[in-house]
């Protein structure tokens, strides 16, 4: 945690000699989830979640990785918590696992999947490291996507009904909640493109799931508005797209608007604004006429938020395209099948400079050009960065260390350009790296390492990287060191 009282000296350039101060309460954290991380699939009646019969199905995950096992954190907990504390971190965003806390999705609440979170919580807090829930990081029960998944309403109820039990359950010690982890990912590459699970592939279909997913993420903050305790945060987390056109062409223009659309607005629009952007429905009329949206449904999605939770990694960059669609690199996997329903005629390029080993450009100016979008469109609203992190092809050297310069300067880049944006007037509140430990990246399995801890996945023995030494006096001091 930050510990430093001195006046912030946010809004100046970064001084290359010097360190730039945070503000005295800015949070510091790291974040995981439940899938990436628990393993223990099949313990203490814990049911299938679509990723477990995703990645259990040949071809669909690099190398027939699943998360059975992943980091084993179910059974290692005690050791990761120590491990943060020792690295002075100050708060710490994971997500519950729905198919273990109720399994099926609708029956019985599981004591014994409630009592894994209720020990995990009171270890952190016993160390003085703040919880910070996400109720929903893409593990739907198997059993409600076999009743129709997200483009069926009656998911978004479900959702809610989990909800209240997690509430019920922790609302006692964690004071921050957020209700979906980038829905934009559960609608559009889980049923449009088809390379998260549940894999269906049909636009109407991700336009609906998209839709429900803001109406649970509605009903469950009405849920948890009524169970916990006054003064508990509320919010979600995007992963906002930060567009830029190829060329100040107006076509250009209208691409970046068009994707910007089905990007951000699809669910900044609900839940912010409390209405569909008329150009969103305008753009995809020709796949679904949107009449899944019931009355009342808008007003229910717009419900107060404490924070938006802000997730950036790299910025996007298109172009209006003529003739046969081509969404190519838009960073989000190779499939058939387009994420981005009705958009044929924009085309998506890969943006200059360096890359991750994800291949996503590193460009921590688009973090100060989303930070200080959502401020000019949504003042008043204060913001968390609940995911910022890199892919490194790490190992571990001779000695037994892991040495990831890389990571470092993309952390000090990206963290340089929050602070900029909070000197430009951005309410940013905190910042979760990503992640705390090397873990089961989705369809790449674990062949991507995003840990400030390498994880030897034949031992499980946990080496924390260069970059997590680096970042623990970050987080110690509230002093970002600008070399
Ligand atoms: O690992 C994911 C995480 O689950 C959601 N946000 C992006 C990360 C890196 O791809």
């Amino acid at each position: 945690m930050a510990t430093s009282t001195s006046v912030p000296t946010t809004g100046q350039d970064p001084d290359p000699a010097g360190a730039l101060r945070f503000p005295a309460d800015f949070r510091w954290g790291t974040a995981t989830a439940a899938y990436q991380i628990e393993g223990a699939a099949r313990e203490d009646g814990r049911t299938p979640s679509i990723w477990d019969v995703y990645s259990r199905t040949p071809g669909r995950v690099r190398n027939g990785d699943t998360g059975d096992i992943a980091t084993d954190h179910y059974h290692r907990w005690p050791e990761d918590i120590e491990l943060m504390s020792r690295l002075n971190v100050g708060a710490y965003r994971f997500s519950v696992s729905w198919p273990r806390v109720r399994p099926t999705g609708c029956g019985p609440a599981s004591a014994k999947g409630l009592d894994f979170y209720r020990r995990l919580t009171d270890g952190l807090l016993e160390k003085g490291i703040e919880p910070v829930i996400t109720l929903y990081h893409w593990d739907l029960p198997q059993e409600l996507e076999d009743a129709g998944g997200w483009p069926a309403r009656e998911t978004a109820y479900r959702f809610a009904e989990y909800a209240g039990i997690v509430a019920d359950a922790l609302g006692d010690r964690v004071k921050t909640w957020t209700t979906l982890n980038e829905p934009w990912c559960s609608a559009f590459l889980g049923y449009g493109s088809g390379v998260h699970a549940p894999g269906r592939t049909d636009a109407a279909d991700s336009l609906r799931a998209a839709h429900h997913l803001n109406l649970g993420h509605g009903l469950a903050v009405e849920e948890l508005r009524e169970r916990l305790p006054a003064g508990t945060e509320v919010a979600v987390t995007l992963n906002l797209h930060q567009l830029r056109p190829l060329t100040g062409s107006a076509a250009d223009a209208d691409a970046v608007r068009r994707i910007d659309g089905i990007a951000n607005r699809i669910f900044t629009g609900p839940m912010l604004d409390g209405a569909y952007p008329a150009d969103v429905i305008e753009d995809t009329a020709s796949v679904t006429d949107w009449s899944f949206v019931q009355e009342g449904d808008e007003s229910l999605i717009h419900q107060p938020l404490d924070f938006l939770g802000v997730n950036y990694y790299s910025p996007t960059l298109v172009s209006h395209h003529e003739g046969p669609a081509a969404h190519g690199a838009d960073n989000h996997g190779a499939s058939d099948h387009s994420p981005w329903p009705a958009a044929e005629q924009v085309a998506f390029h890969q943006t200059p400079g360096e890359r991750t080993a994800m291949g996503w450009t590193i460009d921590a100016s688009g973090l100060y050009d989303l930070l200080t979008r959502v401020r000019r469109d949504h003042p008043g609203l204060p913001m968390m960065i609940t995911e910022n992190g890199a892919a490194f092809d790490d190992y571990a050297g001779p000695e037994g260390e892991v040495r990831d310069p890389e990571r470092i300067a993309y952390l000090r880049e990206h963290l340089a350009a929050v602070h900029r944006a909070i000197g430009s007037g951005a309410d940013v509140r905190g910042y979760f790296l990503w992640s705390l430990l090397d873990n089961f990246e989705w369809a790449y399995g674990y062949s991507k390492r995003f840990g400030m801890v390498y994880v030897d996945y034949a031992t499980q023995r946990r080496i924390p990287k260069s970059s997590a030494h680096w970042y623990g006096e970050v987080a110690r001091t509230g002093e970002l060191p600008m070399r």
